[in-house]
């Protein structure tokens, strides 16, 4: 197992490499170029930049979030066939700096969604609240437009605002696509896909949907035991994997996450660890990552992939601002920080027994 943390690249992202570097345990940095569009060749130049800032940090780059699937490839659209060899190309570039595994979603149109990005705890800590009822009554552009208020012009991943410009119509065309004809053109991206990610060792990791409920009327993929199954059988290739979010899973109260990390240990090659609270009615907010404080129980979900032989990146995922932090919403320094330390006590007792 390998602990890493993300980092949304220089001039994106306030934390910066050198403190992550002083994080005890920390191998290695989640990378991504916030800068381009889905569905564009990732530039090499870029690529390497970003590569030699990490190494030249002391740190590793072998797990790459996100590489974003382009809208005519979720929609099975004409433009297809291109989007999807630009991807190819975006692999291959990525396995020349070494890259083990690329994190990508497979959500429609937005990659999560949340009623409020700065909720206040208590503690007076502030973190990510979920309102089911806010959300299932709100439209994605009057959620866009509360998140540009709260964050102050942050670009937010999966609300970049050349996503948004067309929010409306990109949601429209999925009126024409069921659930099943999602699965088809899931299908056929990851059978252009995974014969490449075979030759060049790269583990392809998806994110379960999150929330992992219907919204906004869009089909859903990822987002339980029998949908996991279902995935998996579409292309039986080892590289076929998945990115293990706790959170995005839990957020259903239905879902057992330590019988899921069991049953799909060996085929999550990454894994994505905080805890949420669940509330009445649906509701959830996210919580610190010790089990008094959350829903979840992080030992069991640890133990659980561990025990089943489970090898693969670790991140702490969302954390609440505390300390009076600023900045990215769920990705302050402080509480991932702690979250991972956490992460890294737990495994240092599960491997010493
Ligand atoms: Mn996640």
């Amino acid at each position: 197992m390998q602990l890493v943390f993300r980092w949304f690249g220089e001039g994106h992202d306030p934390v910066t490499l050198e403190h992550i570097h002083q994080i005890p345990c920390v191998e290695g940095v989640v990378c991504t170029l916030m800068d381009m569009p889905a569905g564009e060749v990732w530039p090499e130049e870029a690529i390497q930049k970003m590569y030699d800032q990490v190494v030249a940090a002391g740190l590793t780059m072998d797990v790459i979030e996100s590489v974003n699937i382009h809208e005519d490839i979720k929609l099975g659209a004409p433009g297809r066939d291109e989007k999807i060899a630009n991807y190819i190309e975006t692999m291959k570039r990525l396995s020349k700096v070494g890259v083990k595994v690329i994190c990508y979603n497979f959500m429609p149109v937005l990659d999560w969604a949340r009623s409020h990005l700065y909720h206040p705890l208590p503690d007076g800590s502030e973190t990510m609240f979920f309102s089911k009822e806010f959300i299932l009554e709100t439209s994605p552009e009057a959620l866009a437009k509360r998140y540009a208020e709260q964050c102050g012009g942050i670009s937010l991943p999966g609300w970049e605002p050349e996503r948004l410009a067309h929010i409306k119509d990109t949601i429209a065309a999925y009126e024409n696509v069921s659930q099943e004809q999602y699965w088809e053109n899931t299908k056929y991206f990851l059978d252009a896909i995974m014969p490449w990610a075979e030759k060049l060792d790269i583990k392809m990791a998806i994110h379960p949907d999150d929330p992992p409920f219907p919204i906004f009327g869009l089909p859903r993929l990822i987002n339980n035991r029998e949908n996991i199954q279902r995935f998996l059988n579409l292309n039986t290739s080892p590289n076929n994997g998945l990115t293990f979010c706790t959170g995005s899973l839990g957020a259903d109260p239905d879902n057992d996450v330590p019988a899921l990390a069991a049953e799909f240990a060996s085929r999550v090659y990454f894994a994505h660890i905080r805890n949420l609270k669940h509330l009445n009615g649906g509701d959830f907010f996210e919580s610190a990552h010790p089990k008094a404080y959350g829903s979840l129980d992080l030992y069991a979900i640890l133990k659980a992939l561990r025990d089943n032989g489970f090898d693969g990146y670790v991140r702490p995922d969302h954390g609440r601002m505390i300390w009076g932090e600023k900045g990215r919403p769920g990705y302050g320094l402080y509480d991932r920080a702690l979250g991972i330390t956490y992460i890294a006590g737990i495994w240092e007792a599960l491997e010493r027994g």
